[in-house]
């Protein structure tokens, strides 16, 4: 983290009140930029009333200045680098030197100034998604409020008049600056006890978003609807989604907001859950139910709770299969049950790095190291301590431990299986398999269907 100015952290408060210049604390405050995409610790609050801060995956809360009693944060829309996966960059636009954008955290009731700086090629606006405040301040451009300009600074401000979770994006040229990586999440947290928000002791927030991005390539095709081939958590790619890491007995709080261009069942292994609330606000009780799986639609939020009490990996995904894969730049035909011998050398002839793909299905593709364009990331990838997890795109894991300590977010390593509790190979006898017999067949001919998947449309 790149702190140009440091203006609320316990741990920097001395550096803060040296660095800040009385020409900086009497103008606008100085940006706070990211340079990296690490999930940064909880900011701790040292100014404003106490909260709960939440743990952004691959991001980090946006530190605030106070100023006589207003909390005032510094937005900067600009260009950034978004590395989604080790090895692959994209040319996004974000905020403060990342996409998605800080979070921002403050506490029911804060009166909170935004300014919004615009570095962006073209005007901008913020809209802040679920939150009451006056008309002028919902940033819808040409509706609320004139345009950002280029170059311009505004100023939102308002006061967080009802707890929960929102997100803030632009109103202005959305099909392109959003497609481009431009969002964030907003918490406002419960200034005391809430009869429906429980306190938790692991608090996670994460953007689900989506990005069209060739293979070799940099800059999202922004005029991509629905076909979008990378499926991203903060504009983070599996193995590039950092995991989720409690400690046995936690009370688990996960906020997910969706501002793709379609729905994502939102899947946890070894646990249920329940939707809490989303950004209408806390749930009532009567309306809350066990699950294992919540769809998240688009401009939603959901926010789950849980006790983490199993022990191990889990894995944590969306349940739409095509959105836990990677860029595939390539229309092909399910060619599953289709004996390729002989072909291969025929086509190898025309293109010398021919492969043949998905013969027996296509995990074979998360084993073979294909040769892939520069920027980009495999499409089935991740390595488990047992071999490939053949995954990608929206795809993590909740690390559940006995010893990770409270307060404690390091990733603790690969779960160690107790003896004796993991799926094993038979090595004894089999029988034959049964199979229906001949007599009980249906009677007459028979039609063998070949099924052939159509061409094209592989878009997940
Ligand atoms: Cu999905």
């Amino acid at each position: 983290m790149n702190r140009r100015h440091f203006f609320n952290s316990a741990a920097l408060t001395a550096v803060a009140a040296a660095s800040v210049s009385r020409v900086a604390m009497a103008a606008l405050p100085e940006p706070v930029i990211m340079t990296g995409a690490d999930t940064a610790p909880p900011l701790v609050p040292s100014s404003g009333r106490p909260y709960n801060p939440v743990v952004t995956l691959n991001g980090w809360s946006l530190p605030w200045r106070m100023n006589n009693g207003v909390k005032e944060f510094h937005l900067v829309a600009e260009p950034v680098v978004r590395e989604m996966a080790p090895g692959f960059k994209a040319h996004m636009w974000g905020y403060n030197g990342q996409s998605p954008g800080p979070t921002i955290e403050v506490v029911e009731g804060d009166r909170v100034r935004i300014f919004v700086t615009n570095k962006l090629p073209e005007h901008t606006s913020v809209h802040w998604h679920g939150q009451r405040l006056p008309n002028g301040m919902d940033g819808v451009s040409g509706l609320n409020q004139p345009a950002i300009p280029v170059g311009k600074t505004f100023v939102y401000e308002f006061a967080a008049r009802r707890p929960g979770t929102f997100m803030y994006h632009p109103h202005a040229d959305e099909m392109t600056q959003m497609a481009m990586g431009m969002m964030g999440f907003w918490v406002t947290h419960p200034k005391a006890k809430h009869p429906l928000i429980d306190e938790v002791d692991r608090d996670f927030v994460f953007m689900l978003n989506a990005y069209d991005i060739d293979p070799g390539s940099a800059t999202p095709k922004i005029m991509t609807m629905l076909d979008q081939n990378l499926w991203s958590w903060n504009s983070r790619i599996f193995p590039g989604i950092d995991t989720l890491n409690v400690r046995q007995g936690d009370k688990v709080r996960i906020r997910i907001g969706n501002l793709t261009m379609t729905n994502h069942p939102i899947h946890l292994h070894g646990h249920e859950f329940k939707v809490t609330g989303s950004d209408g606000g806390p749930w009532p009780l009567s309306a809350r139910v066990p699950e294992v799986t919540t769809d998240v639609a688009v401009g939603q939020m959901r926010q789950i709770d849980f006790l983490a009490d199993e022990e191990g990996d889990w894995a944590f995904h969306c349940h739409k299969s095509h959105h836990t894969m990677n860029a595939m730049g390539h229309n092909v035909p399910t060619t599953i049950g289709v004996d390729h011998r002989g072909l291969v050398k025929q086509l190898q002839k025309a293109m010398p790095d021919y492969m043949v793909m998905g013969e027996r299905g296509m995990a074979d593709m998360g084993q073979m190291e294909m040769p892939i364009p520069d920027n980009t990331a495999p499409m089935m990838t991740g390595t488990g301590p047992y071999g490939s997890v053949e995954m990608g795109g929206m795809f993590s894991m909740l690390k559940v431990r006995k010893n990770q300590k409270p307060g404690d977010y390091k990733d603790p390593g690969w779960y160690q299986q107790p003896a004796g509790t993991q799926a094993f190979e038979w090595t004894g006898a089999l029988p034959d398999l049964a199979r229906m017999k001949a007599s009980a067949a249906p009677k007459g001919p028979q039609t063998e269907v070949q099924i052939r998947k159509p061409m094209g449309g592989m878009a997940h």
